[in-house]
């Protein structure tokens, strides 16, 4: 609450539901699925379907140009008086697929002064684009750090592509770790909000998250929501070969528990769609589809 936070911190997270639990029942985000590309490889991810990082994996979302993206914002915005946050959580990475997430924020900060941009990124590419990041009024990122480890990392990541080449193994896990790391702290330097997202996967990264919840506060973080990991055989999105399960409930919450008193963790995440409109926990974007707005909205 307002109690323990600054009031510019404050102002930032009254009416964002990701970041404030008590908002969530009162305002609500969407997203639009403008970034299709990403960077990366992890290993619970299948490309056919929306990034797992940030949103449920194993769904299909509706692809949009930023041009079409905009028209869906204003036009949900004048349905949902609650919307208050426009979020691009892939289906890719917004930060990678930098010119259509920018042309979509663009496009629609001119015409909705008053909505909060938000994105969701792995962290490789977000460095390149900070200094736009934070002209184009954007407060809040979330990063997906899974592990401080270049060795759980390359267990998680099989490549990266980074500066024109494909890495692989502990080097490219090392490059990527390093990246996210640079990524938060040049954030936390220039006022803006970050969550951390975990994607938790027994047997890999359940042993190093106490650690990467104490180093993500200490370098500044606002929440850190561990995510369980959603293993779905029929979507491919168990977690490579190995066909890794995901968490028990009570392993996520044994998890959480060793935590306290670390980073703030976020625990209304919906693991929503790349697409998804409305309350947390609600979908209407099948309301919004692009065939049923209108042409050409002024
Ligand atoms: Fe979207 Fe993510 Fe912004 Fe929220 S979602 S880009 S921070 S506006 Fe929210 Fe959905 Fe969980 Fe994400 S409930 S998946 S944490
Ligand atoms: Fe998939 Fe997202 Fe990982 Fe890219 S960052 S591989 S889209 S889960």
């Amino acid at each position: 609450g307002p109690a323990d936070m600054d009031p510019a911190t404050w102002a930032k997270v009254k009416d964002h539901p990701c970041y404030s639990e008590e908002a969530h029942h009162y305002f609500a985000r969407m997203h639009v699925a403008v970034a299709p590309a990403c960077n990366i490889q992890c290993n619970y991810c299948n490309r056919k379907y929306d990034c797992s990082n940030e949103s449920r994996p194993g769904v299909v979302s509706e692809r949009l140009t930023p041009d079409q993206a905009a028209r869906k914002v204003i036009a949900v915005a004048a349905a949902v008086p609650q919307l208050s946050v426009l979020g691009i959580a892939g289906p890719g990475d917004a930060a990678y697929d930098w010119r259509k997430t920018k042309a979509t924020f663009d496009a629609v900060s001119d015409r909705l002064p008053d909505i909060k941009l938000c994105l969701s990124s792995n962290g490789l590419a977000l460095p390149d684009h900070i200094d736009e990041l934070t002209a184009m009024r954007i407060d809040h990122v979330t990063l997906t750090i899974n592990t401080l480890d270049p060795e759980v990392g390359a267990q998680i990541y099989p490549w990266i592509y980074y500066q024109g080449k494909r890495h692989e193994g502990v080097e490219a896990a090392r490059i990527l770790l390093a990246r996210q790391m640079q990524s938060l702290e040049l954030l936390v330097e220039r006022g803006i909000l970050v969550k951390v997202n975990s994607v938790l996967i027994p047997g890999i990264n359940d042993a190093g998250m106490l650690e990467l919840n104490k180093v993500v506060k200490a370098k500044g973080a606002f929440l850190h929501n561990i995510m369980p990991l959603i293993s779905d055989p029929a979507h491919g999105t168990h977690f490579g070969l190995t066909g890794q399960r995901g968490p028990t409930a009570a392993e996520l919450a044994a998890v959480q528990e060793a935590c306290a008193g670390g980073a703030n963790l976020m625990r209304h995440c919906r693991q929503c769609r790349a697409d998804a409109v409305g309350l947390l926990g609600e979908d209407r974007g099948q309301e919004f589809n692009l065939d049923q707005l209108p042409e050409v909205v002024e």
